[in-house]
């Protein structure tokens, strides 16, 4: 079951330009920087709220590390922006198989490594009214106040 907005994904050229937007207009601070070489991209998790699943809501800040990334191509063809919402579950491999009995495309056959060591799968943008989704479950450790 689907219970909360894990993250808004939103592509940007500059990593470190952007975080800096988002602290001086907002206040919103980094809880958590990595790279993820499989995806080819930088990224910045700005914590937003906690919720009582286990997880949280943050934006996600997207840089590139390389051309031909997801996200390399579609800052090329898109600028920047918003480039996918995802929703938090305790049971990723269960919700996307039930998405994908209802004839949603599923573009991994098994979840793969997201951010802070969560497990992830995107649904095709396709097959939901033009938004790429991406559904989420939280590693453990990332438990608010654990
Ligand atoms: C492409 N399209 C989109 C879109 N990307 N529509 C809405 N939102 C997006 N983000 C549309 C295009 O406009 C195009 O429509 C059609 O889909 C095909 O696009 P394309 O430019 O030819 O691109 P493809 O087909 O090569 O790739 C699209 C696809 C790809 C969704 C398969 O982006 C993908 O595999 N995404 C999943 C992985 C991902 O997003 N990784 C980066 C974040 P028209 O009408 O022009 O044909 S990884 C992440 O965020 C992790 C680390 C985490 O959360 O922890």
């Amino acid at each position: 079951m689907l219970t909360r907005i894990d993250h808004i994904g939103i592509a940007c050229f500059d990593l470190d330009e952007t975080v800096e937007f988002y602290r001086a207009t907002y206040g919103f601070e980094v809880l958590h920087t990595e790279a993820n070489e499989e995806q080819g991209l930088r990224e910045a998790m700005l914590r937003i709220n906690g919720a009582s699943d286990g997880g949280a809501s943050y934006v996600q800040l997207l840089e590139s590390t390389r051309d031909d990334s997801v996200i390399g191509k579609w800052l090329a063809k898109n600028g920047e922006g918003v480039h996918h919402i995802a929703f938090g579950t305790e049971d990723v491999d269960g919700d996307a198989e039930a998405v994908r009995g209802k004839g949603v495309r599923v573009l991994y056959d098994e979840p793969r490594r997201g951010s802070m060591g969560s497990r992830i799968t995107f649904l095709h943008p396709k097959d939901c009214h033009g938004v790429l989704t991406e559904l989420v479950t939280a590693a453990p450790q990332a438990t608010p106040g654990h």
